[in-house]
């Protein structure tokens, strides 16, 4: 935790231009998940099975975003918020995955970016937060490399389509989830556990990355493009030379992983070896392409990692440190504002990407609607606002950090979580599609105004 602080002007304000935002996915808000002519997506073929989805929740109705994205259009205004970054659904563009345009997808989305800038919102587009058409899953999903050509073809499509419009564009939302969650550990769709399909997913996603940057960069002239990873410390529970060999290992697996090939180093020989596979799905000049220039990374930041090797017996190891009162939210994460700042500060010192946004950074907590109609969620306005000012110190420090997105802006489907977590700023009464501003919402609106970390 940090310490207990009272706000100082000059500390907790942010340079002139910074960039306020909230954050959402398409699965998770959007519903109509069969209308207008959209395709099939793995995460609808996942969530349509049953024991997939705690409570057998599916993303069929979700926020009903597809149908309330005017409404929510008019919230985001009132939070006054500098831009919105959304995901757009591929099998809404092309219901196949590849070929087939539907014409009714571009049209909502293309209506939404214009309703967004008519209220002074920038909008940054995320290409693929986990929505594979289940048409190419069917022709085998990520570890195809074809799929990574697919994806090429879908960029152009929507950059050809946005592009006079929207200037931010990411390519993905956080490769290591897609592929270690929904290929190796199974809890996400497809719903796979082998090993090499991880790997193969994890490179055929950073291939397309690398593959669609050129493209966005030849449809729009002026374009910001960049990649969104999730990444966290990942530090030892004790001094044990086994604990710090663990640590360093799984900060390979999560973050060097992405982040070493993004940066032009390839893949890190340590953990190459840790996974003792060959990959021979890499091909001449795919490290090269992978490596092309951004403008942004992305960085998502939730909580650390405290990491205990498995290798000898717990009574063998070193004592355990003991960490003090450790605050966790509904998720069971630690609340470490502290990680975000040593994130942003290494990945700066490590890596040197031009600019940094925190794409994503929030909480869950059991929120509920009081007898007088409010919702007060102030554990989230301290971890919010914890967060804050360890971006603020990051930037004092010389972290090129040009923006935050808070997640979520509305409350929704948290994936194999269904709607039991509520990540929001905005309440959403998943019967009559309600939204109440949470009290998060009202004091990150006066964040906004003042370009300032406030008291509550
Ligand atoms: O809801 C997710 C989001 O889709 C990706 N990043 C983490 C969030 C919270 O788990």
């Amino acid at each position: 935790m940090m310490p207990e602080r009272t706000m100082n002007a000059d500390l907790d304000k942010f340079p002139e231009g910074f960039i306020w935002g909230a954050a959402t996915a398409a699965y998770q808000i959007e519903g109509a998940w069969n209308e207008d002519g959209k395709g099939e997506s793995i995460w609808d073929h996942f969530s349509h099975q049953p024991g997939m989805i705690e409570n057998g929740d599916t993303g069929d109705v979700a926020c009903d975003h597809y149908h309330l994205w005017k409404e929510d259009i008019s919230l985001m205004k009132t939070l006054g918020l500098d831009a919105y970054r959304f995901s757009m659904s591929w099998p809404r563009l092309l219901p196949d995955g590849r070929g087939r345009v539907n014409q009714k997808g571009l049209d909502f989305y293309s209506q939404l970016v214009d309703e967004l800038l008519k209220a002074g919102i920038q909008p940054l587009v995320t290409l693929y937060h986990w929505d594979l058409p289940q048409a190419l899953q069917d022709q085998g999903g990520w570890p195809v490399r074809d799929t990574a050509l697919a994806f090429t073809e879908y960029t152009d499509l929507a950059t050809r389509h946005l592009g006079d419009r929207v200037k931010f564009w990411a390519t993905f939302n956080e490769p290591f989830v897609s592929a270690y969650i929904g290929y190796l550990e199974g809890r996400h769709a497809p719903g796979h556990k082998d090993l090499g399909e991880m790997l193969a997913t994890a490179h055929h996603l950073l291939l397309a990355h690398g593959w669609a940057i050129p493209i966005i960069q030849k449809n729009i002239d002026s374009a910001e493009v960049g990649i969104v990873l999730n990444i966290g410390p990942q530090v030892p529970a004790s001094d044990s030379d086994a604990d710090k060999a663990a640590a360093r290992q799984l900060d390979g697996i999560i973050n060097r992983w992405y982040l070493d090939p993004l940066a032009g180093r390839g893949y890190p020989d340590d953990v190459v070896q840790h996974y003792s596979l060959p990959l021979d799905f890499i091909q001449p000049s795919d490290m090269e392409a992978i490596a092309v220039p951004i403008d942004f990374l992305g960085v998502n930041y939730y909580t650390r990692g405290v990491v205990r090797s498995t290798e000898i017996p717990e009574s063998d190891n070193a004592p355990r440190v003991i960490f003090p009162n450790l605050v966790k939210t509904e998720m069971g994460w630690e609340v470490y504002p502290e990680g975000l700042f040593d994130t942003l500060v290494d990945i700066h010192r490590d890596y040197s990407f031009p600019v940094l946004y925190i794409t994503e950074n929030g909480a869950a907590f059991p929120d509920h609607i009081d007898a007088d109609g409010a919702v007060n969620d102030p554990q989230r306005v301290t971890y919010l606002q914890e967060h804050l000012l360890a971006t603020a110190r990051a930037i004092r420090d010389g972290v090129p950090v040009r923006g935050y997105f808070a997640w979520s802006l509305l409350d929704n489907f948290e994936w194999a979580h269904g709607y039991s977590k509520r990540f929001g700023l905005i309440y959403v009464d998943f019967q009559t599609q309600r939204r109440v501003l949470k009290s998060s919402a009202r004091w990150y609106q006066q964040v906004i105004s003042g370009n300032a970390v406030v008291d509550a």
